[in-house]
Formats: structure tokens, sequence, C-alpha cells
């Protein structure tokens, strides 16, 4: 029976990806792979993988009949900014080897660009499907390159590779580790501590976010859904919600009356951030393959501050 390999699955996104995999296609079908070793949170069938390393991602092919792979290894903004070099290695030098064993495999491949893969020409309001792209940030030029190179491998040799670019992603499992994004997480935790979070954007920065659950939801849709479909197929815009530091903290202190936020700009960040879409147009994924996201800001707020309340009281 053919498998699904999942890059990067002890990640932000992988963390709930690998779990929802498995609830669908059954526990033995979903291959988790990462470059660091699980701690317990993800169960076996687990294979240590250097994405930049093709004998390793081939013995895993080789081992287990891949018929899918959601490649979810990947440096994020910040860090990619901090490490240009590496960022390209793995980035691109990752997506290259396992868009050429799903070649010669014959796999459908998810890919997940990003915001980021928009730049400061870009119109930022309502940003459309199709429209300028020359980011600033080595995160963003590697996440535009794969989508072409997507879009390459499939008019090329009939590959069938699909994507979304996903916006800021707030989860309570895994941390994001890394990203331009990752305040929004990160102001629940220091919420639920202490009441109090010191932000590093400013406070009108309006960014695209989406919960993670309905983050999950998109990419096995968009895997399941009929291609006959796409006028697109690597990088659909989808978004949930978007708010600036100021509009989450009002929400938090809906349920936290006495939560505080402070603001110490990070200029890095913070000019990775004035680069990207306030708000995309996501009318393309909706039309082509019906994404509808289930979580606004009020939602996904008190989701967010029941599960993270719980996980610092049991930390206790
Ligand atoms: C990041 O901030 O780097 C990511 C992203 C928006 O791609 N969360």
């Amino acid at each position: 029976m053919s498998r699904i390999l999942v890059t990067g699955a002890l990640g932000q996104i992988g963390s709930e990806l690998v779990p929802a995999l498995r609830d669908k296609y059954g526990a033995d079908q979903v291959i988790a792979a990462d470059f660091r070793m699980p701690t317990g949170e993800i169960e076996a069938p687990f294979e240590w993988i250097d994405v930049t390393q093709p004998n390793q991602l081939q013995d895993v092919f080789r081992r287990h009949k891949i018929s899918r792979i959601y490649h979810m290894a990947a440096l994020l903004s910040a860090v990619a900014e901090d490490k240009p070099q590496l960022a390209w290695e793995v980035n691109m030098g990752g997506l290259y080897n396992v868009l050429e064993l799903a070649r010669l495999h014959n796999c459908s491949v998810f890919f997940p660009s990003s915001i980021g893969a928009f730049g400061p020409t870009t119109p930022r309001d309502g940003t459309p499907q199709d429209t300028i792209q020359r980011p600033t940030t080595i995160y963003g030029v590697t996440k535009v390159s794969g989508e072409l190179l997507c879009d390459y491998y499939a008019t090329r040799f009939g590959l069938d590779t699909r994507g979304l670019r996903l916006p800021g992603l707030i989860s309570y499992t895994a941390p994001p580790g890394g990203g331009t994004t990752d305040y929004a997480v990160e102001i629940f935790y220091q919420a639920v501590r202490y009441r109090h979070y010191t932000c590093f954007l400013s406070e009108d920065t309006r960014l695209d976010m989406m919960y993670l659950p309905d983050a999950i939801g998109a990419m096995i849709k968009l895997m399941e859904a009929d291609a006959s479909k796409f006028k697109h197929r690597n990088a659909f815009n989808v978004t949930a919600m978007n708010f600036t530091p100021t509009e989450i903290a009002d929400e938090i202190r809906k349920h936290i009356p006495e939560f505080v936020i402070e603001y110490d700009v990070d200029p890095m960040r913070q000019a990775i951030a004035d680069s990207w879409p306030r708000f995309m147009d996501d009318s393309a994924a909706r039309a082509e393959w019906g994404w509808t996201p289930t979580y606004d800001l009020a939602m996904m707020t008190k989701d967010m501050l029941e599960h993270v309340g719980a996980k610092v009281k049991s930390a206790r």
C-alpha cells in the first residue's frame, strides 16, 4: 500500500499535520520525518532525514512505498534572514531533492509557500492571486523560487504538485520557531503566564493569519481536490483573518482584562512584516477547490487561551 511522507514533521505544522493525516488514512500509512529526534510527541513510523541529503530521502522512498509528500522542512523568515546561505540550502536544496525523488517515484507533492513570497512592490491590501512578486528576504526568494520550481515540474514532467501561500499560523502544539508572525503565538503564552507581553512588531502592523486547524484542513483538502477544476495549482492565496498587535491584545483582554501589551520593535522583523501583504485576496482558492476557514479572531483567541491555559497549568 502506498504511503504519505511528511518532512519537517516535528515543526509547528508537522506536529498537527501528522496526527490529522494518521486519523484520516491510518497510523502506519503516514511516515513522519525530521532531522531532529522525536521526544515523544510523534509516534512511529518515524524516519530521521536531512532533506539536503538526497541519499537519505532515497532510502526512505526505497523502504516505504511513498505516493504523496507534504514537504514542510524549511527555515522560517527571521531565522532565514540570519542564515541566508543555510536557508537557500535547506529551503531550495531540500525542495529540489524532494521534487526529483517525486519525479522518479511519481508522487504528488505539497509545497507550503507563504505571504513571504510577496515584497514591497506587491499591492498590500487585497493582494491578488496573480501579481508582482519581488520579495526582499531570502525566505521570500526561496518561496517564489519554490512556487516556480513546482510549476516547472508540473508542466515539464507532469508531476502533481500543489501548494498554498500560507499566512502567519497560530497554534499551541509546537512553537513556530523563527518566523516574523511568531508574536501571534507568543502573546498567548505571555498573557496566560504573566498578563503582559512585549511585542517585537509595532502596534499597527497588520498581517494575514490563520489558526492551524484551518491550515491543516486546507492542505488536506487541496491535495484531495479535483485538479481538473484548477486554474492555479502551486500557490493559492489562503487567509482566515487579519489583525494588528493592538487588535489581538484587545481580543485577549476580553478574557484577561488585566492583560498589558508593550512594544519593543525589532527592526529586522518589522522590515520583513512591512514588506508583506496586510491582507490577501483568496478568492481563487475559494472558487477552484472550495476553501473556507472556520476560525475568526474571536474563535481562535478563545480556543488558544483554553489550550494554552491548560498547557501552562499542567506544566506547573
Ligand atoms: C514566518 O513568519 O516566517 C512564517 C510565514 C508567514 O511564512 N510564519
